[in-house]
């Protein structure tokens, strides 16, 4: 008979390591369904420009008087629900250079996803309605969302605005069904709270996790055990590993390595020969599904940073208002972040793109930290005045790194590893958000 193996068996002093990656189902697009719900089912598109008062709404001209005992009139989440369909902006005829950030899944029917050109999407789906982005709404609903799950699961790792890994190792039914009942308790958590759904994969480590958590997209939940390996992740593509890059890709395409199951068909010294002692010996490890990497919960920033890609080139000397101007809003920006997160810093940076992509990148140092918006411009206007700007500019940025915390009195704090903040029992971040759910 053969003996039990670890996951049937848990023993209650030695878990089995089960971790999960969430990822927020076509995030931003199904925030922007929250605040429109008369778009559910729709091809929806967000990108292009940012979300100035409110687009649409500026657009929408009713035809009959409003009626001021409708309690819509007074309040501006139910206005935006009564805007009819026709008011809303298609793709049809788009011109310009904006790109998609995500798609509605009956966006993606026709073809159309992240990254892809608006011009494009526009002859692949002229109907999709068009909706510019809100990063502000899209932090704070990445913010409730994550504060539900700290709530259930307290060790997590951010990922970005809408991922996470989740350690369900030691919480209490973490290890039920391998994790699904868990996994079903954070999705309809989420769902109550902010009205948004997610996808879980739950497995032995991060690297399967992340993988898994497609499967079952969008709301779905698949659970991986190492005795998986072969029927469900070896038939994929080696891309689907998180770190095979399309260079990575590329280079093991030309050996007749396409798929996860024929890189671990390959000897280990092989690989090394071939990809170098530490990439060769990772992708080994990566294809039978190996990986240890403990999940990372403190989230001290490294920089903070922005950027924006101008609607044309511009040139450092015929713009050079259009350009100050943005430069100046770019450091306001960062300024608030900064503010915002509490962090002053003593590096500032500029990145530029030409025309051409090519990216320059200048940093200044100071002798003090920064962190209002004059001091970070009058930083990055060094910087950026040992960058070369003959040629037309497509994007520019501002970064602070170097950074420290700052106390209550706005002054760096002596340590610059604080511990996490202790996290406060009623969640900030869901002002409002629990509000505006109920109402859709
Ligand atoms: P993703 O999780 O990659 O995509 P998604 O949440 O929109 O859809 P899925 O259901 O497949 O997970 O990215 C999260 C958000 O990040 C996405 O809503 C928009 C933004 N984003 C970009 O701005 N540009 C990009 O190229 C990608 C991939 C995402
Ligand atoms: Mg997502
Ligand atoms: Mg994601």
């Amino acid at each position: 008979m053969n003996a039990p193996t670890a996951h049937d068996q848990p023993a209650p002093d030695a878990k089995p390591r089960r971790v999960a990656h969430l990822d927020m189902d076509a995030f931003y697009a199904s925030v922007e369904l929250l605040r429109y719900p008369q778009l559910k089912g729709l091809p929806v598109v967000i990108g292009g420009s940012r979300r100035r008062d409110d687009d649409v709404m500026g657009r929408w001209r009713p035809e009959e008087p409003p009626n001021p005992d409708d309690p819509a009139v007074l309040d501006p989440a139910l206005r935006l629900r009564h805007i009819p369909l026709d008011v809303f902006p298609r793709l049809r005829g788009y011109t310009g250079r904006g790109v998609i950030t995500t798609a509605t899944y009956a966006a993606r029917q026709f073809g159309v996803g992240s990254a892809m050109g608006l011009m494009k999407a526009a002859k692949l789906c002229p109907d999709a309605i068009l909706l510019p982005v809100d990063f502000d709404e899209y932090r704070r609903f990445s913010r409730a969302f994550k504060a539900v799950i700290t709530d259930i699961a307290p060790v997590m790792e951010d990922r970005g605005v809408d991922e996470v890994y989740i350690d369900f190792t030691a919480v209490p039914g973490g290890q039920r069904e391998g994790g699904r009942v868990l996994a079903r308790l954070i999705q309809k958590s989420i769902f109550e709270a902010t009205g948004l759904t997610c996808s879980v994969g739950v497995a032995p480590n991060k690297l399967l996790a992340k993988m898994a958590s497609e499967f079952h997209k969008p709301n779905g939940i698949a659970v991986v055990h190492e005795a998986d390996l072969q029927p469900l992740i070896w038939p994929l593509p080696v891309r689907k590993i998180n770190g095979i890059g399309p260079k990575a890709d590329a280079k093991l395409a030309t050996h007749g390595i396409h798929t996860i199951g024929e890189l671990a068909a390959r000897d280990p010294t092989w690989l090394r020969d071939h990809f170098g002692p530490t990439h060769g010996s990772w992708l080994h490890d990566a294809a039978w599904g190996r990986d240890d990497r403990p999940l990372v919960t403190e989230s001290e920033p490294v920089s903070i940073s922005r950027e924006t890609t101008f609607e044309r080139d511009l040139h450092a000397v015929r713009d050079r208002a259009e350009l100050g101007a943005i430069f100046t809003r770019l450091c306001e920006q960062v300024a608030a972040d900064l503010a915002r997160k509490g962090y002053a810093g003593r590096t500032v940076g500029i990145k530029l793109r030409y025309a051409d992509f090519k990216i320059t990148t200048r940093d200044h140092s100071l002798p003090a930290p920064v962190a209002n918006a004059n001091e970070l411009r009058q930083a990055a206007g060094q910087a950026l005045k040992r960058a070369p700007l003959q040629r037309p500019i497509r994007l520019l940025g501002v970064r602070v790194g170097n950074l420290c915390k700052l106390g209550a009195n706005g002054q760096p704090l002596p340590d610059v590893t604080q511990p996490p903040k202790n996290k406060p029992k009623v969640h900030p971040a869901l002002d409002g958000i629990a509000q505006t759910a109920l109402l859709f």
